[in-house]
């Protein structure tokens, strides 16, 4: 679990379908998580990485487990990880036992909960990385059409954040750029947006949600419900980057607009707004699935 290779297709078509039918009782989760990173060259020693540092899809991972789904994990590697993401700086706090040579963990409030439930949960996790953007783009595309077959009972909740601009193969320099050159222009194309073709011909019955991070609050509603009309998805998640932890929207396609904000009370008691997320969407998820279900 500490180190993940970037998996190549027959790799990631064969763990998925593994994991897909040890868990055929459970519905599926397919998380994004963490940001994408756009080579500046093809050797690259330059990147432009989007910013997230993995919480939402990590979090929000531990509540699908804790509600019985079985989750794909599909995050940048090096991001946050479930239940791991609280200990990042555990290495500091480690001690060895003089007399017998063990290794002891003080002071980490919830570390032994946290084992506790990743090895309670972990056969209804599946972790696989990316890092560059192209990688992020194919391997959504090859995990999700394994899982096609799930129909209705796949929730493909897309946190992670995906550049916008990257820049063209051909139009990458192979060596690292030198700044003997003088000052560095660089032209970023548009990236062609994948959600669509997703939404309608990969998993065209699945229950499909996106995140829109906006800085500005005084577009982030019109913003989420154009992507709900370009993709024709389910859920579109507003948030705002410096609010997102306290509070998010939920817009759906009939135009319908639904804050979630956590109360003062639940803030002080470190409640993570995850919990509300997806305790809301299980609901909105039973509910796509027996309409679905009762148009056959
Ligand atoms: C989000 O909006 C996530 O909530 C955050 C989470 C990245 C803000 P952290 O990992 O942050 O907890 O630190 N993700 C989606 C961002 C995104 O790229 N959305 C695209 C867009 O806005 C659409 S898929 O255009």
């Amino acid at each position: 679990m500490f180190h993940h290779e970037i998996l190549h297709d027959p790799q990631i078509v064969t763990k998925v379908n593994e994991f897909i039918n040890r868990n055929k009782d459970s519905l599926i989760a397919i998380v994004t998580s963490g940001g994408t990173r756009v080579p500046l060259e093809k050797n690259a020693v330059r990147f432009i990485d989007n910013f997230s540092m993995g919480n939402r899809g990590a979090i929000s991972t531990e509540w699908f487990l804790e509600n019985g789904y079985a989750v794909v994990f599909f995050h940048r590697e090096e991001s946050l990880k479930p239940y791991s993401r609280k200990f990042m700086h555990i290495f500091e706090h480690l001690q060895v036992n003089e007399e017998d040579g063990k290794v002891v963990a003080t002071g980490f409030d919830g570390l032994a909960e946290s084992i506790t439930k990743y090895n309670t949960y972990k056969n209804r996790l599946l972790y696989i990385p990316f890092t560059d953007l192209d990688q992020y783009m194919h391997m959504l595309d090859v995990i999700c059409k394994q899982a096609c077959p799930l129909g209705p009972r796949l929730l493909i909740y897309l946190a992670a954040a995906v550049s916008d601009f990257y820049i063209k193969r051909e139009e990458l320099p192979t060596h690292k750029i030198q700044s003997t050159n003088g000052d560095l222009q660089l032209k970023l194309s548009l990236v062609p947006k994948m959600l669509e073709r997703l939404v309608s011909n990969v998993v065209p019955n699945a229950f499909v949600i996106s995140f829109k991070l906006e800085t500005d609050e005084s577009i982030l509603i019109d913003k989420s419900k154009s992507a709900l009309e370009k993709y024709g998805h389910q859920v579109v998640i507003g948030n705002i980057l410096s609010t997102r932890k306290r509070k998010v929207v939920f817009v759906y396609p009939s135009g319908q607009v639904d804050p979630i904000e956590m109360s003062d009370d639940q803030i002080a008691k470190h409640m993570e707004i995850e919990e509300l997320i997806v305790d809301k969407l299980k609901i909105l998820h039973e509910k796509f699935i027996s309409i679905k279900n009762s148009k056959y």
